[in-house]
């Protein structure tokens, strides 16, 4: 196959970007076979436990633990940093933002068996947990409605509906049902406590219903969509979206390890006057933080960008 033509093939065909528009997600879509997705995943857990070059090394936390400490290690691991700039993955972004891409987020989103699911929740400046807009567009004013971000959420473990597999709202990115101006207290304990409509589920010590802008509104949970993923496949989302995740009622190993990575064109700017955030029970220095240039070219330069991990190996955008 030459160039050109897998090119052509990767982005999204008219027909996914309709129903992209339509529901605001699409897939899943392989990036990865099993094989390939876990070679990657066995080399990446193990580079993972080497914090010395991790953007927020302040704690070891372990990739077990979803908070803060373990955001954007793209940044210093390899593997993690082809992944986000994988043409499989960008060129798809770009059907939808554009060709100018900046990977500005990466998260693991462990659910071990007896983890509560997610909480359904929509972001859209992401000030849900830290109080402040982590994104702002072009025009966009702190308390406006904005367009929020892509996430690319992949499987690099089979995702089950026994194991927690991520389920969303078709259709639901329009509109706005939780306030992100509003204040959430975060609180450890409340951690695997809480069923909520039958379900047990949290946000990882935050109760987003806190964010609600109807206290008395409750998901349309009959419309929820389970996304059941092979290892090594993505769905793309609006993170307006409502999204959530079942619980990990498994047992043994069976463990799903979600990888999100979050895009935004380069015309938007990212962590608006803020040099720290503080979620998730932590506070992190955003001095070692960058956005990733993932394809295209950056003719704003509104945000830091590194063309290098931590480690300084070459960050190359597809
Ligand atoms: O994996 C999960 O349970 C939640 C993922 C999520 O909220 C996100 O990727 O924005
Ligand atoms: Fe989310």
């Amino acid at each position: 196959m030459t160039s050109s033509t897998e090119r052509t093939n990767i982005a999204l065909s008219a027909d996914e970007l309709a129903s992209f528009h339509k529901n605001g997600y699409i897939g899943p879509l392989t990036i990865y076979s099993p094989d390939e997705m876990d070679q990657i995943w066995k080399t990446v857990r193990r580079e993972a436990l080497d914090r010395s070059h991790a953007a927020y090394p302040e704690v070891d936390s372990g990739i077990g633990a979803p908070n803060i400490f373990n955001y954007d290690r793209h940044l210093d691991i390899e593997l993690l940093a082809e992944h986000v700039c994988n043409r499989r993955i960008v060129d798809r972004v770009a059907s939808i933002l554009g060709p100018d891409l900046l990977c500005w987020r990466t998260e693991f989103f462990p659910k071990y068996p007896g983890d509560e699911g997610t909480d359904w929740h929509q972001a859209d400046t992401f000030a849900n947990a830290s109080g402040k807009p982590q994104l702002l567009w072009p025009g966009e004013s702190e308390d406006d409605f904005g367009a929020g971000t892509l996430t690319v959420w992949t499987a690099f473990t089979e995702s089950t509906r026994e194991n927690g597999c991520l389920q969303i709202i078709p259709g639901s990115q329009n509109k706005m049902n939780y306030d992100e101006t509003k204040h959430m207290d975060y609180n450890e304990g409340r951690i695997n406590s809480e069923v909520k409509d039958g379900v047990p589920r949290g946000f990882f010590g935050y109760d987003y219903r806190q964010l609600q802008v109807d206290p008395h509104w409750r998901p349309n949970e009959e419309d929820a969509v389970s996304l059941t993923m092979e290892k090594g496949q993505c769905v793309i989302f609006w993170s307006t979206l409502m999204h959530a995740s079942l619980p990990n009622t498994a047992t043994g190993k069976n463990y799903r390890m979600g990888f999100a990575s979050r895009y935004v064109p380069t015309k938007v700017r990212i962590y608006p006057d803020t040099d720290h955030i503080e979620e998730y029970g932590g506070s992190i220095s955003l001095e070692n933080w960058a956005a990733v240039l993932a394809r295209g070219e950056d003719r704003f330069q509104h945000n830091k960008i590194t063309s290098k991990t931590l480690k300084g190996t070459p960050i190359r955008p597809a």
